[in-house]
């Protein structure tokens, strides 16, 4: 059911960020959503990559979503640029998978997630979710960054594993909460079906507000100014 489309009702889809370290579980995340809500939002997705598709492909095979609602962006270079400096291809892909599969409820776009403050544009999502993993130690969270300390959500993941890497769990989403001045951090795991309907609530109070137009986009920051190391010839 996509959202009706009124005077003052936008009429597309709720665009919603994925961000956070390679590894912390942002694919799993989706397919998670993907699973738990297609039978209540028409749903899509766009990955972003450096020089592969591999977790457009990831998606594709987990079953969750037709293929043609599953679009990668290979960035080529920095992929939080292209989620934050110059989202062109980004803008694109979502354009041109609303236009094909039809009109569309949310269009989860998933960051490359080089960067612990990477970051996407409000330009590209209405709103954000931030991941971090406990694996990730507890540290994390004090050491900080744009989308830890704004994103809407920040999503503290892999709970499920934090006895075996002696990560104290409601420590950490403490800390997350006193970091973000009181802004949301929910602890998830995909094997606590409990934590993932927390989430599920979350983002369908949001997919609401923006069929309602109540959600204002707001902009966690850009990332920290940075250089890439220069390559030298040998
Ligand atoms: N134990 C556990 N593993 C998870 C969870 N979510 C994802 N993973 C695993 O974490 C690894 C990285 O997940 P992926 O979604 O590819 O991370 P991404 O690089 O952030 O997209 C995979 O091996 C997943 O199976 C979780 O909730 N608990
Ligand atoms: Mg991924």
């Amino acid at each position: 059911m996509a959202a009706p489309v009124g005077d003052h009702m936008p009429r597309r889809a709720l665009r919603l960020g994925v961000a956070g370290p390679v590894g912390t579980g942002k694919s799993s995340l989706i397919a998670t959503v993907c699973r738990n809500m297609a039978a209540e939002l028409e749903i899509g997705v766009v990955t972003n990559d450096i020089y592969t598709d591999e977790d457009a492909r990831f998606l594709r095979a987990s079953g969750v979503l037709s293929a043609a609602r599953i679009r990668a962006v290979e960035t080529g270079a920095c992929p939080h640029t292209a989620i934050r400096d110059d989202i062109t291809m980004n803008l694109i892909a979502v354009e041109d998978m609303e236009r094909d599969v039809g009109p569309l409820d949310l269009v989860l776009v998933e960051s490359g997630g080089d960067n612990l403050t990477a970051t996407f544009s409000p330009g590209l999502v209405d709103a954000q979710v931030f991941v971090l993993d406990v694996a990730g130690g507890g540290d994390v969270v004090r050491k900080g960054g744009p989308g830890i300390a704004r994103a809407d959500l920040l999503a503290v993941n892999k709970v499920d594993l934090a006895p075996y890497v002696d990560v104290d769990v409601d420590r950490m989403v403490a800390e997350g909460a006193a970091a973000r001045g009181g802004a949301p951090v929910l602890a998830l795991s995909r094997h606590r079906p409990e934590t993932v309907d927390e989430l599920c609530a979350w983002i369908r109070r949001l997919a609401g507000d923006h069929a309602a137009g109540r959600h204002t986009p707001t902009d966690p920051g850009a990332p920290a100014h940075h250089h890439h190391a220069h390559v030298r010839a040998t």
